[in-house]
């Protein structure tokens, strides 16, 4: 894990995607059935930061088949800041994160740029954990279980992930009477290694998850902030030089004002011998 003083300086530089106005005819309608129901309030637990409140949504497992143990559910953790939200009254909007691959707290307490923006735009804060991650475990929790083999680990996928940000995102919005608020998704890139499940067969997208969310489900979101995000940066579709090019003209940017140390330290950071495979096959074009 990075220090924050870190990301900072790493995410400023690098390409973010806007994709407002885009289109889509191709998105997959979601079941939304009577199963998931958010937890009564007693269970909202502030957090040691005070950045937000911990809540847990009961979520569907499989949102796509109509098996019997489709209808299993877990429970999903997200992050909540309503300290400045305008209000459901004033359609005022959401500013979902679209969870990546760890713990939730960790994205929410190094994305400054929601907090940054969130009292300009009067915007609700939401954090929402991906499944199989942190304490959105399913399988009762269990992550042994829910790791073991293929009937279990195939629900971990990009696409139950973002019917999941579609089911929970609805829901909390009805429950705040908000159905109004334009949702607005952000996902940035959490390290430049580009992730411990690169060598996996599902490679999670990063932020490229917010970009996604906005093209599969453009009548939640009116728009995402995909920062860093490897939108045709997978192998074989971009040359494996991208990343590495990217990188440097960044280094590039950044050492007209940061000290030799700093760039010293970057390297050192970026730079990482145990990889087994080189840091290159996935672009930011
Ligand atoms: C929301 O975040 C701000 C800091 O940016 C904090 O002061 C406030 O207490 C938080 N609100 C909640 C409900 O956690
Ligand atoms: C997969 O794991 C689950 C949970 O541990 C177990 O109940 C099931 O029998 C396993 N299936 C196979 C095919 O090994
Ligand atoms: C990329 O292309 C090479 C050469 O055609 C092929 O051997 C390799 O399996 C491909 N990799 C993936 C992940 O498709
Ligand atoms: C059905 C349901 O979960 N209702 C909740 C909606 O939100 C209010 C306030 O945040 C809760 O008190 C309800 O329990």
């Amino acid at each position: 894990m990075m220090g924050t003083g870190f990301i900072s300086i790493w995410f400023l530089p690098l390409f973010s995607l806007l994709v407002f106005g885009i289109s889509s005819a191709h998105f997959i309608p979601i079941r939304f059935t009577p199963i998931a129901q958010f937890q009564a309030e007693k269970d909202s637990v502030s957090s040691p930061t005070g950045l937000y409140k911990e809540k847990f949504f009961t979520q569907i497992l499989d949102h796509f088949n109509f098996n019997p143990q489709s209808y299993q559910t877990f429970q999903q953790r997200y992050l909540i800041n309503d300290t400045f939200w305008g209000g459901p009254k004033k359609n005022a909007p959401i500013f979902l994160y679209t969870g990546n691959e760890g713990e939730i707290e960790w994205f929410a307490q190094n994305t400054g740029f929601m907090y940054d923006n969130a009292p300009r735009f009067k915007a609700l804060i939401v954090f929402i954990e991906h499944r199989y991650y942190g304490k959105s475990i399913p399988f009762g929790g269990n992550e042994d279980v829910a790791k073991s083999n293929a009937s279990t680990l195939g629900y971990l996928s990009s696409t139950q992930a973002l019917a999941d940000y579609a089911t929970l995102i609805t829901h909390l919005k009805n429950n705040l009477s908000a159905t109004d608020s334009p949702v607005v998704v952000f996902g940035v890139v959490d390290d430049f290694e580009m992730g411990s499940l690169r060598n996996q067969r599902y490679f999670l997208g990063f932020a490229v998850l917010a970009a996604w969310f906005r093209l599969k489900y453009p009548h939640v979101a009116i728009g995402a902030l995909a920062s860093s995000a490897p939108i045709l940066g997978f192998v074989n579709l971009t040359s494996p030089y991208s990343f590495s090019k990217i990188i440097t003209q960044d280094f590039r940017v950044l050492s007209l004002s940061l000290s030799i140390h700093d760039i010293i330290a970057i390297c050192i950071l970026y730079y990482n011998p145990k990889s087994s495979t080189p840091p290159n096959t996935f672009s930011f074009d």
